[in-house]
């Protein structure tokens, strides 16, 4: 890996696909079909990108249970106990309604209401996480959701994970289809015969998946649009190479396009995790993609002072950041942008990947300077409610009704004069 001393600024060589022209105009058309075929342009779809002939797309009763004969109990205990902490981290973020009445009897407030539907997209092949799985359904379950559809594309022999189906079935999901790629988000957007249609789609998923869900954005609502994963390492002298090589190589593993960094005031440690990295490469099972990710977009920058590692630490905005330094609970105050901020050598990134309880759905691309993980809030909307006594609007009446003159918007001003004049008077 590259060592590179920090002078100006910095930027995370980071990689967002855009998709390209002819992938868009695929994806459109995959839309149209959907949204005119219905179930039949899903059964076509998933039988020629997926390889599957299917008879139905709903995953059956039977399949779930088999899907347990797949697993020892013991990881499904596992999973449990994931989801359990999963959902106690995000019971903290329920908000509740609001309504504060003011002297004259004006009352305010705002009412806070669940989706009704959600749609949650879980990738297929390599990445069909389970942990995504619980770490996308959990909030909205929280939120109250009232209806949870999954959609996931099936192997060519008709088959869904049996990973997918257990967590599912553990959160007690099972409106599950076999059914991915554009046509799944098409489906959930604009419903067919068999999938009724959702008001947010969660997810990640392909580059076709995203240009999907860019492209209903609007009809319904979407999640942020996830790129590789990346990790930021923070660390000072105190920090064991070891450590610090192996958090790194566990993101590089996601994705080619995954991104590494450490940042060091310390130049020893940084020549050490230079070489630490080399050598955990070597017996990785996912070494091709690894390593491809440390070339590409791993680096390592020493800087000559703490407040100057923070400020590069700032400026990448990673998706996790871990702090190994001598007392990493002193710097949170400075640590500003982060999706994930990991504390101390026992908080390995993979701890909140899998078990801590927050969530590990992250805003990527340095987006951690505007936005947050996934969380309860995504799946709730807020109204806001107005009631105003008489006294309160006879006292204010005029000020309304000038402000509407001044727009140039008479009816808005009688509207509120209306009250307390007589029909035809004005
Ligand atoms: N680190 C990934 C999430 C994940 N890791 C899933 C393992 N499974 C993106 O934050
Ligand atoms: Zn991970």
């Amino acid at each position: 890996m590259n060592i590179k001393r920090i002078e100006e600024s910095v930027s995370l060589r980071r990689s967002l696909d855009q998709g390209t022209e002819e992938q868009r105009k695929a994806v459109l058309e995959i839309i149209d079909e959907v949204r005119t075929k219905g179930d039949m342009a899903l059964l076509s779809y998933t039988e020629k990108w997926d390889g599957a002939r299917l008879d139905s797309l709903r995953v059956t009763k039977e399949e779930i249970i088999q899907a347990y004969d797949a697993f020892p109990t013991s990881i499904n205990v596992v999973i449990q106990e994931a989801a359990e902490n999963i959902r106690e981290y995000h019971e903290k973020q329920v908000r509740q309604s609001w309504l504060s009445t003011k002297e004259d009897g004006t009352i305010l407030g705002q009412k806070v209401t669940a989706l009704d539907a959600v749609g949650v997209y879980v990738p297929g092949g390599k990445a069909a996480y389970p942990s995504s799985v619980l770490m996308n359904v959990i909030p909205a379950q929280v939120a109250s959701v009232g209806r949870i559809a999954m959609v996931t594309p099936p192997a060519a022999n008709g088959s869904v994970p049996a990973g997918v189906l257990v967590a599912a079935d553990i959160l007690g999901v099972d409106e599950i289809y076999k059914v991915g790629g554009a046509q799944a988000v098409a489906a959930l957007a604009y419903g067919t015969e068999t999938i009724r249609p959702v008001d947010k789609i969660v997810g990640p998923g392909n580059i076709f998946v995203a240009l999907a869900k860019k492209e209903v954005y609007g009809l319904v609502d979407i999640d942020s649009i996830a790129g590789p994963s990346e990790i930021v390492v923070l660390a000072d002298e105190t920090a064991n190479a070891h450590e610090v090589a192996a958090d790194m190589l566990s993101q590089a593993e996601h994705d080619e396009r995954a991104s590494c960094v450490l940042v060091t005031t310390c130049g020893e440690l940084a020549e050490r995790v230079a070489l630490e990295v080399e050598k955990q490469l070597t017996d990785l099972p996912r070494e091709d993609i690894a390593r491809a990710s440390i070339n590409e977009f791993g680096a390592i920058y020493v800087t000559e002072s703490m407040e100057e590692a923070l400020r590069v630490v700032n400026e990448l905005a990673p998706e996790h950041l871990e702090v190994m330094t001598k007392e990493p609970m002193n710097l949170l105050p400075f640590i500003k942008h982060a999706g994930a901020i990991f504390l101390g050598r026992y908080s390995s990134e993979p701890v909140g990947d899998y078990f801590a309880g927050p969530n590990h759905v992250l805003p990527t691309n340095g987006t951690a300077r505007f936005s947050s993980g996934l969380s309860v809030d995504e799946f709730v909307k807020k109204s806001s409610i107005i009631m105003y006594s008489q006294q309160a609007l006879e006292d204010n009446v005029d000020k309304i009704a000038a402000f509407a003159r001044l727009e140039g918007l008479e009816a808005h001003a009688r509207a509120v004069e209306a009250r307390f004049k007589k029909r035809g008077e004005f």
